[in-house]
């Protein structure tokens, strides 16, 4: 595959933290991973619609490797002014790894959402997962603005980190932590071999929980139904952005 690092930038979305987060994640992807394409529904890759006079514009980048089954990036603009960046690495069911999901919701004058975690599977995050990010996680101290989790949250760690970003300075703390996160994340998964058979269950159940929980944030799901319509929106919702494997 073609390096995506050096692909031209996901030209719909123009924050500069949106830009450099998905800049990290391909570097990032590339560095300890070796991927492979993943092919979502033909007319789900780009995506346009039209929410009460303004555009929304969604474009997905995806990729499979041996121990996970979807890495998923999508960027989204809502009236050339609110950028989205969402991103999950779903693993295989096989593996026992966390989901690693990232969401960054900015309009020019506010980073109004900044989160990143690894959300456990088997019930809590393991030692190795909480040591590994707890040095990342302590830079935590430096946002002025974190933010409570939504009720529906019962998914992510003690390691999540949710916040507003207010400052250049906050922007680059918010990347440094990701990349922390993403540099052990990645590693863990690329030096990760399969779990007992027997767990398979448990594991898939896991990642079930995960995808309806997160089927639960109205925030999400409004946007998507005012460009979209209802029936768009749940597919959608389902199929691209929270699906289980077949
Ligand atoms: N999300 N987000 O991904 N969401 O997808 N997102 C918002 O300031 C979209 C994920 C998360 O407080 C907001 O509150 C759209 C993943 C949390 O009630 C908007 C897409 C995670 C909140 C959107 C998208 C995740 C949140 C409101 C598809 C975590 C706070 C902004 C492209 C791993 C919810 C705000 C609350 C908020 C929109 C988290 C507009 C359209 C993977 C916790």
């Amino acid at each position: 595959m073609q390096k995506i690092s050096e692909e031209p930038a996901l030209e719909t979305v123009s924050h500069p933290m949106v830009q450099r987060l998905a800049q990290l994640l391909f570097k990032t992807w590339e560095t300890h991973l070796t991927l492979e394409p993943y092919h979502l529904p033909e007319d789900l890759g780009y995506v346009e619609g039209q929410m009460e006079g303004d555009r929304l514009t969604i474009s997905n980048r995806c990729f499979q490797t041996k121990a996970f089954r979807k890495i998923h990036l999508e960027l989204a603009t809502v009236g050339g002014t609110l950028d989205i960046l969402h991103c999950v690495m779903f693993p295989r069911p096989e593996y026992d790894l966390p989901i690693l999901g990232t969401d960054i919701v900015a309009n020019p004058q506010l980073v109004s959402a900044a989160i990143i975690d690894l959300s456990p599977v088997l019930g809590a995050l393991g030692e190795d997962y909480l040591d590994g990010l707890s040095d990342g996680y302590e830079k935590r101290a430096g946002f002025s603005q974190l933010r409570e989790l939504p009720t529906w949250g019962t998914i992510f760690s003690p390691r999540c980190l949710f916040t507003r970003v207010g400052s250049p300075e906050e922007a680059d703390l918010f990347l440094e932590i990701c990349t922390d996160y993403l540099n052990f994340h990645c590693h863990q998964g690329s030096i990760a071999k399969p779990a007992p058979a027997d767990l398979q269950p448990e594991i898939l159940a896991g990642h079930r929980n995960y995808c309806q929980q997160q089927q639960q944030n109205d925030k999400t799901r409004r946007i998507l139904v005012r460009a979209f319509g209802e029936a768009w929106a749940e597919r959608y919702m389902n199929t691209v952005l929270f699906d289980l494997p077949a």
